[in-house]
């Protein structure tokens, strides 16, 4: 089974958690030591990125670090075709739906598709779609923002993403966002596709968790939680739990 059919089959059942780490924000080392944390909470992936890295070295250092400690699945959440590591399980193949800037919707994708040929690794198509306020994320990747109450956009590029064959959704608002994505617009997206639906960005509290949950999305996405929390087995069993719940 591949790992995009794994975790079609796990979102049947119940709701999961991925953890993000960017391996800007940590040495490899760390990395490896948070991933192994974020496994025993219940974690159900780590995912690996940022719009700031600089090497791909780094990226294949922080993917050893975390594959050493961890039986998780590793996917790769790149910015770019040089951020590729040949160590990951698999890629968030995602094309940045709304980025005014042609390389993060096809281009980078070009680039990189003869190494994921080569290296082996999964490619799992995914829409992406950056919502208000978008923070780093959303003006690396020069995106035209999806206003925050703006739910008809999200659903038509949800659609879209669908139509156009994407094996998952994500719905994000940005790391640090002080407002993640509202329950409105989490609600009306799953309720238009048969995809399962990501949704992250500025969710670091048990709340806004659930509501997320209840409102629909699939896959809860926390990053900066990871960074910042000096309880963090605690504080990741307590959002995996509010998600299961
Ligand atoms: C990853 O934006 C999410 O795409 C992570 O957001 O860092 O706010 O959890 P946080």
């Amino acid at each position: 089974m591949t790992i995009s059919e794994d975790i079609t089959k796990m979102v049947g059942k119940k709701k999961l958690h991925f953890s993000l780490l960017d391996p800007d924000k940590q040495k490899p080392e760390d990395a490896g030591l948070i991933a192994k944390i974020a496994e025993d909470a219940g974690s159900s992936a780590i995912m690996v990125g940022g719009s700031t890295l600089l090497s791909q070295q780094q990226v294949d250092e922080t993917v050893k670090a975390i594959k050493e400690n961890t039986s998780l699945p590793v996917i790769l959440f790149p910015s770019g075709a040089k951020f590729l590591s040949k160590y990951a399980d698999a890629v968030f193949f995602m094309s940045l739906m709304n980025s005014r800037n042609l390389n993060y919707i096809v281009r980078e994708h070009v680039k990189g598709a003869p190494f994921i040929k080569q290296s082996g690794i999964e490619p799992i198509p995914m829409g992406y779609v950056i919502v208000e306020p978008g923070m780093t994320a959303g003006k690396v990747g020069e995106v035209d923002l999806v206003k925050k109450d703006d739910i008809e956009t999200a659903v038509g590029y949800a659609l879209a993403s669908q139509y156009l064959g994407m094996d998952f959704f994500y719905l994000e608002a940005g790391s640090g966002a002080h407002t993640p994505v509202s329950n409105r617009m989490v609600e009306a997206v799953k309720k238009n596709i048969n995809i399962p639906l990501l949704v992250g960005g500025g969710i670091r509290n048990i709340k806004t968790v659930k509501e997320k949950a209840n409102a629909g999305a699939d896959i809860i996405v926390t990053g900066t939680t990871l960074e910042k929390e000096k309880n963090l087995k605690q504080a990741l069993c307590d959002i995996i739990n509010a998600i299961e719940e």
